[in-house]
């Protein structure tokens, strides 16, 4: 594991075993390519993204910390909470025997974090880099009241394109619809979840498993969590990533957000001392597509 001077002023990591090669930057501990050897890229990161201390990045696996969405309370704070540009840092990074890595990435709460959210908090992100790829975001609650929060793994997939990808897992389950305009009462739908225009779901009882078929370099992303009820899936269609000036025409086609979450009614309570892990384990798997989970 090597630190490097990364794009745009940010620092990086650069991880090479050997499964391998993966990049995380400090900020936001943004896990933001992960390429086991001979493969295309799992994750999608923007060509147009933005490298700047206190700018998301477009891609990858942005942390969306302590709230999902837009400010709860409506106070004008960041979407999606600040942990994604905030400044974190390196704990640990250890070989492990099979030839793994695992990283350990820390934010603790400081001025600048309680001036935006009064708590007290240590929040840590495992990332194991191997054949396979695992985040575990953990927070511990250090004050002395209990705090809420609602969080996640905002994984941005790779695609070969848009209309060949199909989530499994999801078929027949209710949503909240997120797009603007639409009925937030989504209906339930059967058969696996595809792409024909701008998607933006929580589904708040999802499984612990789904399946993304048609990731880039073929066979489907097996995603496994815990610590999680709701799992949110987007994609911006053609004409808002056009208008993204860090996306741009064309990207929608490249990506599809699947992410682990803690989001709508899937809230965490946390009492004093308490911590709560919320966990995703990605694999490839190159079974046939007719076997469906
Ligand atoms: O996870 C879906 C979502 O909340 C969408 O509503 C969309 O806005 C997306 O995340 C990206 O948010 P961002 O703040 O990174 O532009």
């Amino acid at each position: 594991t090597r630190v490097a001077a990364g794009r745009g002023r940010l620092t990086e990591l650069h991880i090479h075993n050997r499964h391998a090669r993966a990049v995380v930057a400090l900020q936001g501990a943004q896990l933001l390519s992960f390429q086991p050897h001979g493969e295309p890229d799992w994750l999608y990161l923007s060509p147009n993204a933005v490298f700047a201390p206190g700018r998301p990045v477009r891609g990858g696996v942005p942390v969306c910390w302590p709230w999902f969405g837009p400010d709860p309370q409506g106070l004008g704070r960041p979407a999606h909470g600040f942990a994604r540009q905030s400044p974190w840092v390196l704990r640990h990074a250890l070989d492990e025997g099979d030839g793994c890595t695992l990283l350990e990435l820390e934010l603790t709460d400081d001025a600048a974090t309680r001036a935006l959210w009064p708590h007290r908090f240590r929040l840590r992100l495992e990332i194991r880099v191997g054949d396979t790829l695992a985040l575990a975001l953990t927070t511990r609650n250090l004050g002395d009241t209990h705090l809420t929060l609602t969080q996640a793994l905002h994984s941005y997939f790779a695609l070969d394109r848009i209309e060949g990808a199909r989530v499994h897992g999801l078929d027949g389950l209710g949503f909240i619809d997120q797009v603007p305009g639409a009925n937030p009462q989504g209906a339930p739908a059967p058969g696996p979840l595809t792409f024909a225009g701008r998607l933006d779901r929580i589904y708040p009882n999802a499984p612990t498993r789904l399946q993304l078929e048609g990731a880039a370099g073929g066979g489907r992303l097996t995603l496994d969590s815990e610590g999680s009820r709701s799992a949110v899936v987007w994609n911006p269609g053609a004409e808002l990533a056009a208008g993204m000036a860090d996306l741009g025409p064309g990207e929608h086609s490249r990506f599809v957000c699947v992410e682990t979450a803690n989001a709508g009614d899937d809230v965490v309570t946390l009492a004093p001392g308490a911590e709560h892990r919320l966990a995703l384990a990605i694999a490839r798997t190159t079974e046939p597509s007719h076997r469906s989970p």
